[in-house]
């Protein structure tokens, strides 16, 4: 039996006998151990709108299966009236809890109440609820508590504390309760939110983590009284990032977002299979699991938890093309999961031009997404490799590290059979004697591309800037022609290069500016032009917000060794709506 699957049976034998300790104080870091080791969790959004499922009237709305009450200003009363059409008869606790189990996560993060106000569970706090307000009269939390406890999964809830469309002192219906000045949000805190909470942290069992939503408008006294609150309840209960003010206990990054450079602190990305979170009988955008694997191998490559959504029917079912999917992330987690679960960041600042890299004390993964035909060589990786195997079935590689004239291990040279094993990510492991020494300087790709990625430049911001990276690690709200940037890079074979910008759309290709006069200095050489759609590229673990390239012209590099390049605009046009949205800069050898 291999080590590791060892200490994991250690583990499960010994966790439950472990008392839970109520202690009074505990701190973030206790929270944190079993969420940054669990890496995948599973979201799913229910809620009496899956009776809808998209349509209103005969007509389709807009937007999220969700959001429906709100698109279509639907009245209160009438709205009300589908927890009487909502019976999920087929709803089997035990059938959720093994999908998500077989596909390798830790955790489920269901909506105990979305925006519309309506518990899923039952509530003594509010009437409007799944066990006194629908003919289904069961509480599924009650269940799913249960089977989740039977499979080793936490559960944990999605309460929606600012939005509340059902209550006339809670924001967001301005089609029933127009009158803002009439609100009393603080009778709302009181009589409803405070309590369900409660009820969510009293009646059923350990709870992971409470992951409220849009804060809007809370002040940072109802921020705070509601983390209090669930600390206090359960000290072991993680709050997210989105209770408002910072005060949560990690940061929930953009929907469908995937984080790059090094985050502050530990974070989750929410995203969807297809487009929508609640049900939508129109929403046939599905991923597919290849998209989905590796955006899981980027999201632990940069030291997140990925928080994938299904969003099951009325009648209580997971569609079937989000089975079949997470069916074959299962099978891929089967055989490379030592690769994600309690697994740190990249130890490279950067992405590598082939793939994802994760780590463990003595270990790095390779997660290769392009399999090279003649080998994969990587540079920068100081420490001495004692042996390189594929994770999947354990078959060792040949390899060899090259040293520079000072000694130092600079280049190892992987081969590897002609074909990839695994059409989405083949893993493979490097085993080291401790941690692996890595050089965290940029430098150029053994493929001869240097990348200069916005995250890793420095910013010279002028007085007044609003640019600021994303938390995809692109640079918006670039307005000023004064900012400018640079980047410092170790040049490893001389030659031409064509130099390109990469620039992002938003989300959905929605919305991009170009116009932007920019120049590219590197020694005495300066190179300047338009940003312009040259071509689009995807990014393949974010396909939802696609690149711009803008060709600028071709520079020389003579000498290998190190460099420093700058991108100064010229000329900022007014008036634009997002600015010059940098990705990166690249250099690209000419053949
Ligand atoms: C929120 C909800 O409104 C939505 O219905 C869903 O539950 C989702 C998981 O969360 O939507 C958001 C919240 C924050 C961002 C985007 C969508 N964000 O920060 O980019």
């Amino acid at each position: 039996m291999r080590p590791t699957l060892i200490l994991l049976l250690t583990l499960a034998t010994v966790a439950p006998l472990r008392p839970q300790v109520a202690a009074p104080a505990s701190a973030p870091s206790d929270r944190l151990q079993w969420w940054t080791e669990a890496r995948f969790g599973m979201f799913i959004h229910w809620g009496i709108y899956t009776v809808p499922a998209g349509e209103w009237e005969g007509r389709e709305i807009d937007g999220q299966g969700e959001w429906i009450m709100k698109r279509g200003k639907i009245p209160v009363r009438e709205y009300e009236e589908l927890a009487g059409q909502f019976n999920p008869v087929k709803f089997d606790a035990e059938r959720w809890v093994s999908i998500a189990r077989n596909a390798g996560m830790k955790y489920i993060t269901i909506t105990a109440k979305h925006h519309d106000g309506f518990a899923m569970y039952g509530s003594k706090a509010s009437p409007y609820n799944i066990v006194d307000a629908t003919p289904f009269h069961r509480d599924p939390m009650k269940e799913l508590a249960a089977a989740c406890q039977r499979n080793g999964l936490k559960l944990s809830f999605y309460y929606s504390q600012t939005q509340d469309w059902h209550e006339p002192d809670s924001v967001g219906n301005d089609w029933d309760f127009p009158n803002e000045s009439a609100k009393n949000s603080e009778r709302y805190y009181d009589q409803k939110v405070i309590p369900q909470v409660r009820e969510l942290l009293s009646n059923y069992g350990p709870i992971g983590l409470i992951w409220f939503d849009t804060p809007g408008n809370m002040t940072v006294e109802q921020s705070q009284k509601l983390a209090d609150l669930v600390h206090q309840l359960q000290p072991l209960c993680l709050v997210s990032g989105r209770v408002g003010h910072g005060l949560g206990d990690y940061d929930s990054v953009g929907d469908n977002q995937i984080s790059v450079g090094t985050a502050k602190r530990p974070w989750e990305t929410p995203v969807t299979i297809n487009d929508t979170w609640g049900f939508k009988k129109n929403d046939q955008n599905w991923k597919s699991a290849q998209v989905l694997i590796r955006q899981l191998a980027t999201t632990s490559s940069r030291g997140g938890n990925y928080l994938l959504n299904v969003g099951p029917t009325s009648e209580g079912v997971i569609p079937q093309e989000s089975v079949d999917r997470l069916a074959d992330v299962g099978k891929w987690m089967a055989a490379n999961g030592e690769s994600i679960y309690a697994t740190s960041a990249n130890p490279f600042p950067y992405q590598l031009p082939w793939g994802v890299i994760t780590t463990k004390p003595g270990r790095l993964y390779l997660h290769v997404f392009q399999w090279p035909r003649t080998g994969l060589t990587i540079y920068g990786i100081h420490s001495k490799v004692l042996k390189a195997s594929l994770l999947a079935n354990h078959a060792a590689l040949r390899f060899s590290q090259r040293e520079s004239q000072a000694g130092e291990l600079v280049s190892l040279k992987l081969s590897l059979p002609a074909q990839a094993p695994d059409p989405n990510d083949s893993v493979i492991a490097l085993e080291f004697a401790g941690p692996a020494e890595v050089d965290s300087s940029l430098q150029q790709q053994p493929d001869g591309t240097i990348a200069l990625p916005a995250y890793l430049s420095q910013l010279h911001k002028s007085p007044g800037s609003t640019a600021q990276l994303d938390s995809r690690g692109v640079m918006e709200r670039w307005t000023k022609a004064q900012d400018w940037m640079e980047w410092n890079f170790k040049v490893n074979a001389a030659g031409a290069f064509d130099v390109e910008l990469i620039t992002s759309q938003q989300k959905y290709g929605r919305g991009w500016d170009g116009g932007q006069h920019v120049a590219l200095e590197l020694g005495s050489q300066k190179v300047s032009g338009v940003v312009a759609d040259n071509g689009k590229e995807d990014n393949p673990s974010n396909p939802y917000w696609p690149y711009v390239i803008s060709k600028m012209g071709r520079m020389r590099v003579d000498k290998v060794g190190k460099y420093s390049l700058s991108l100064k605009p010229e000329d900022i046009p007014a008036g634009g709506n997002y600015g010059l949205t940098l990705v990166s800069v690249r250099l690209a050898p000419v053949k």
